[in-house]
């Protein structure tokens, strides 16, 4: 498995899909929103989420549903800095889910060990230069617009071509400031600014995402799209009944090569990986 520079040495030694457990400290996030939003209840929940074999637990205190308004910097961080603080005294491996720089220093300080940014930079134009100035990996996911307004920026001509083009930029535009490309890790963002069936053309691709030459991140955890595609004459499948369909796109971004799955239901995503790289490696490939 090739990772990212600047990755935990523990890490690293993974010769395998890295599992991420979702660990969300908000009111309003819409899997598990309200859930953990004490930060007591949520050190127990990413200690869960470690025992059951989560290699890194991804901390986030601001929702991006769609639809989504943005929380003062100051309640970002009260969420989120004694939810890592507690985890890293734990041992455990932490990342941190924010598009601020600030939130991201705080808790790079606190000892979280990498950052997801799901708007890849394109937020925060302190993000950039910060990054350039630390160590730590960094997820570039594609980002089109802050949640409030992201459904209406859902069009495209080809889908996989212009994420493709739209994460080379950001990656072009970090290399500008300074960052080095070896920690960057990708990250195609389903549901964001993507209908279903945009979703799964970037899954249905994830080759030509992996020829972009850089680590791939994929979170399709109880998203909408997994929801439709289990609808009934009841509606969408609802959040919980996703999991299964969630494990099997965990099996096969492993056997595409993915770096890493973020999911919410960490052990079955764990034996998925299993299945994914045994069926990689059987194909000849390395994993
Ligand atoms: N999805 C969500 C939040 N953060 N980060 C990355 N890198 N990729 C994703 O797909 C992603 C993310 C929203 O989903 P959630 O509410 O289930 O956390």
């Amino acid at each position: 498995m090739r990772h990212p520079e600047g990755l935990p040495a523990p890490l690293r030694a993974l010769d395998r899909t890295l599992v991420m457990g979702i660990l969300n400290v908000t009111p309003d996030s819409f899997s598990d929103g309200g859930l953990w939003s004490d930060a007591d209840r949520a050190i127990a929940r990413g200690l869960g989420l470690r025992q059951e074999g989560a290699d890194v637990v991804d901390v986030g205190g601001e929702s991006t549903r769609p639809g989504a308004d943005r929380v003062p910097v100051s309640e970002e961080l009260d969420r989120v800095l004694p939810v890592v603080t507690g985890l890293v005294a734990a041992h455990v491996p932490v990342s941190i889910d924010t598009m601020r720089a600030e939130v991201a220093a705080a808790c790079v300080d606190a000892g979280a060990c990498l950052v997801n940014d799901v708007s890849g930079g394109g937020a925060d134009p302190e993000m950039g230069p910060w990054v350039a100035s630390s160590t730590v990996p960094y997820v570039v996911m594609h980002w089109r617009g802050p949640s409030r307004v992201m459904s209406q920026l859902a069009t495209y001509d080809d889908v996989v071509g212009e994420v493709s083009a739209e994460l080379r930029a950001r990656v072009d535009a970090l290399a500008s400031l300074g960052v080095d490309p070896g920690r960057l890790i990708l990250d195609p963002g389903l549901g964001f600014a993507k209908e279903s069936d945009h979703n799964w053309q970037l899954l249905g691709r994830l080759d030509a995402l992996q020829d972009l030459g850089f680590p791939l991140l994929i979170g399709a955890s109880r998203k909408r799209f997994l929801g439709d595609l289990l609808a009934d004459d009841s509606g969408p499948r609802p959040l919980d009944a996703r999991d299964a369909a969630g494990d099997a796109v965990s099996a096969l971004a492993a056997a595409a090569g993915a770096w890493a799955v973020r999911v919410h239901e960490v052990a079955a995503s764990r034996d998925a990986v299993a299945v994914g790289r045994a069926w990689r490696a059987a194909s000849g490939e390395s994993a």
